[in-house]
């Protein structure tokens, strides 16, 4: 992946950012009046052991922006990590459809800040719970800003977003003891869901390896709504948005996740500064779904149900240009977390629709960072400042930055010169849609919105058989920590009608009656695409191979590997029993890049174990060690070992995989690969092997129950 050299728009955002950064070295400590502090650490008294003294004009200020120094934190989505971009489209296709300049001009390459956010917890919540995550971009566009606020899921739990706040309040840790932190496995969400059954799409969404990413760099990305694009003509085509990750759509284990979370929480936010801080800059593509206006009711859904995707069979996604995010922020608060996201913020040529979840973030995205950011001037916030110029007749409020000049605030003025003007035509100006609404009003859902569980039945008879695993597992789990057995057995009614043989393994898990007649015949329809290993990319870019050394290793063998591994794009890292070098049989010395035990296996993708008899004892001497290799077995990852590296995998027991004995020919069987080969007469092949199965990600069929990690 590599970027090519910037353009000016390129840079726009980045030299207007540049105006507010203040580098502290060479510079002298001053209080916030710029009056030079000679000493920090002592507070003014009388005497040596005397009170402190009111006159402390550097300590009451120190002490009062501390005091200070705490936000809201986001209401939902609070826990996340951003970077800079940029989006530039491939060609000038999409110009027939919509005005919009960033997504029709190939010349114009577009500035973006992308967060990307779990939903659920706090802050300072894990990276790798089980969740939704959010995957929100701000493109900072020659016509204004446009936001496209989205998931890595497609559709979502609610169909009206008036429900929004008991449906957070039922996720969010319950309300009496504030437990459990950034888990849907309790009570009150299941409870939820099975008294709105229009959320069971999503549940089966949020129960599949989707809500367990890999990387935020290895997830997809969507709009959910249906937007509506619209041209010079002012013809409007409805549209749904999809990212699509260059190195495909990977997940992690459900054990692993929750190892993680205590072994590394930062572990998806680390993923993403270590990566763009290396120059592997993480590269989408954008993707649309276009529906011409007169094929509006050719669906069995409605296209405003933000609960329902438009297969793709039907409607082809069709590419529109390139995202590549290479610039981590200077300051997480000053930008990831002062960036206000906001589904209204629109640009000529992307307009909305009466999608009843839209409508109301249109409302919600605003009317919440006046709370969060305190005031109605954070759009002068450096981060979330347009390149476009800005010119209103808004005026003052709480940290108002501008300073406005002459005596007119209003429109129309002829004091001022009648500036800012009003004047010009779409597509210079916005204009709304206009879509002809007539209705009576009426607090009611739509009868074509009622159909809650087709889709569902269509996501899971599009799984393959270890989804399918995955999934039954996550129900169970979940709802073996629902205490409330009644709504356990709601569920599996609901389960009953989007399958019958998954609600009857999954009420077998959990200790409720399995239904015993089929309700609702399952439709047999499946969308091949909805399979994330359909998703998957034949790379091993990035990805972290553990390499465990000691004392006596095979240095050549071990050079070799690394050499092949990095020409591969992968990162191998030396991991041994301390940090600083290892002296191997030749006598060399190799750098270890970290000791084992502050590590895991669940923090790395592969693991390989190379030859020298020495290390190999070692190593099997550590039970962590040889815990090592069992879990990253237990994790379906790919193992190699080489020479008497081999050694190291028969102590790890890993049920019967079949490893080389006494042949330098390459053995793979269940994604480990192994030759008793050493050294000089290492085959290429071993890590040709190797990163096949690295690219495979995970190696499902592997039989793992025996082995104890
Ligand atoms: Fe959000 N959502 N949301 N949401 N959402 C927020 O805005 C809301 C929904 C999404 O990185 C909040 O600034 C309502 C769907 C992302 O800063 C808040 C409804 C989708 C982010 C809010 C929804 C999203 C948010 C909290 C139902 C996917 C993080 C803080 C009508 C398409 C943005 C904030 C960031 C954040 C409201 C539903 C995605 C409260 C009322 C559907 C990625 O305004």
């Amino acid at each position: 992946m590599t970027t090519a050299p910037r353009q000016p728009e390129d840079d726009a955002k980045d030299r207007q950012l540049e105006s507010a950064r203040v580098d502290p070295r060479g510079t002298h400590l001053t209080t916030d009046q710029g009056v030079r502090v000679g000493n920090t650490d002592d507070s003014l008294k009388a005497g040596a052991r005397g009170p402190t003294l009111l006159e402390d004009f550097h300590f009451r200020e120190k002490l009062t922006h501390f005091d200070h120094e705490r936000i809201p934190e986001r209401v939902v989505h609070a826990r996340g990590a951003g970077a800079y971009g940029h989006f530039q489209p491939y060609d000038d296709w999409l110009a027939e459809y919509t005005v919009a300049e960033f997504l029709t001009d190939p010349s114009v390459r577009t500035p973006v800040f992308v967060r990307f956010s779990t939903v659920v917890g706090s802050r300072g919540s894990a990276d790798t719970v089980r969740d939704v995550r959010g995957f929100a971009t701000k493109f900072f566009t020659r016509q204004g800003n446009y936001d496209l606020v989205g998931n890595n899921i497609p559709v979502f739990f609610i169909q009206d977003g008036i429900k929004f706040p008991d449906f957070v309040h039922a996720v969010k840790p319950e309300p009496h003891n504030e437990i459990p932190q950034a888990s849907s496995a309790h009570d009150t969400l299941w409870d939820f869901v099975a008294l709105q059954p229009e959320t069971m799409h999503m549940m089966m969404w949020l129960m599949s390896d989707r809500a367990l990413p890999r990387s935020f760099r290895m997830m997809q990305g969507f709009g959910v709504h249906t937007f509506r694009l619209v041209n010079a003509q002012g013809q409007g085509t409805f549209v749904k948005f999809h990212w699509r990750p260059a190195l495909g759509v990977h997940s992690l284990v459900w054990d692993e996740t929750q190892k993680i979370a205590g072994k590394d929480p930062d572990f998806n936010r680390r993923d993403l500064w270590d990566t763009i801080e290396a120059g592997n800059f993480p590269e989408w593509e954008l993707g649309v779904q276009l529906v011409p206006e007169s094929d509006e009711f050719a669906f069995d859904f409605d296209l405003l149900d933000a609960t329902k995707i438009i297969p793709e069979e039907q409607v082809p996604v069709r590419p529109v240009g390139r995202l590549v995010l290479n610039r981590n922020p200077d300051n997480f608060f000053a930008e990831t977390e002062q960036v206000a996201f906001h589904t209204a913020n629109v640009v000529p040529g992307i307009d909305f629709t009466n999608d009843p979840l839209l409508q109301a973030r249109n409302f919600s995205y605003l009317d919440t960072q006046l709370l969060r950011l305190g005031g109605p001037n954070f759009a002068q916030i450096p981060v979330n400042r347009p390149i476009a110029p800005v010119h209103t007749d808004q005026r003052d409020g709480f940290h108002q930055h501008k300073i406005d000049v002459g005596r007119t605030s209003y429109t129309k003025n002829s004091l001022g010169g009648g500036c800012p003007m009003t004047s010009g035509a779409f597509p210079e100006v916005f204009s709304h849609y206009q879509q002809k609404v007539e209705g009576v009003k009426v607090r009611q859902r739509s009868e074509s919105f009622k159909d809650f569980y087709s889709q569902a039945t269509l996501f899971w008879n599009s799984m393959s058989q270890p989804e399918k695993e995955h999934i039954v597992a996550a129900f169970r789990f979940e709802l073996g920590k629902v205490e409330h057995r009644e709504i356990r057995a709601t569920i599996v009614d609901h389960l009953n009608h989007v399958d019958h043989e998954l609600a009857v393994v999954v009420a077998r898990g959990i200790g409720v009656r399995a239904p015993k007649r089929e309700v609702r015949p399952n439709h047999g329809l499946s969308s091949p695409a909805l399979s994330q290993l359909a998703a998957s990319a034949d790379t091993i870019s990035t990805r972290r191979i553990a390499i465990l050394v000691a004392a006596g290793v095979d240095g050549e063998g071990v050079r070799r590997v690394v050499a092949e591994l990095r020409d591969r794009g992968a990162i191998p890292e030396l991991l041994a029993p301390a940090d600083g070098t290892v002296r191997c049989a030749d006598g060399s010395d190799l750098k270890v890049d970290r000791a084992i035990s502050t590590v895991a296996s669940v923090l790395y993708d592969a693991v390989i174990v190379p030859s020298g008899p020495e290390s190999v004892r070692t190593l099997s001497a550590d039970g962590y060690t040889v815990h090592f290799v069992a879990e990253a077995f237990k994790h379906f990852k790919a193992i190699g070992a080489f020479g008497s590296g081999i050694e190291l995998l028969r102590k790890a027991q890993l049920g019967s995989v079949r490893l080389a004995e006494d042949t330098e020919t390459v053995i793979v069987d269940a994604g480990v690969v192994t030759t008793s080969a050493a050294a000089d007469a290492l085959p290429p092949e071993f890590s040709e092997a190797f990163a096949c199965e690295v690219a495979r990600h995970r190696i499902w069929q592997r039989e793992t129950s025996e082995v104890p990690a």
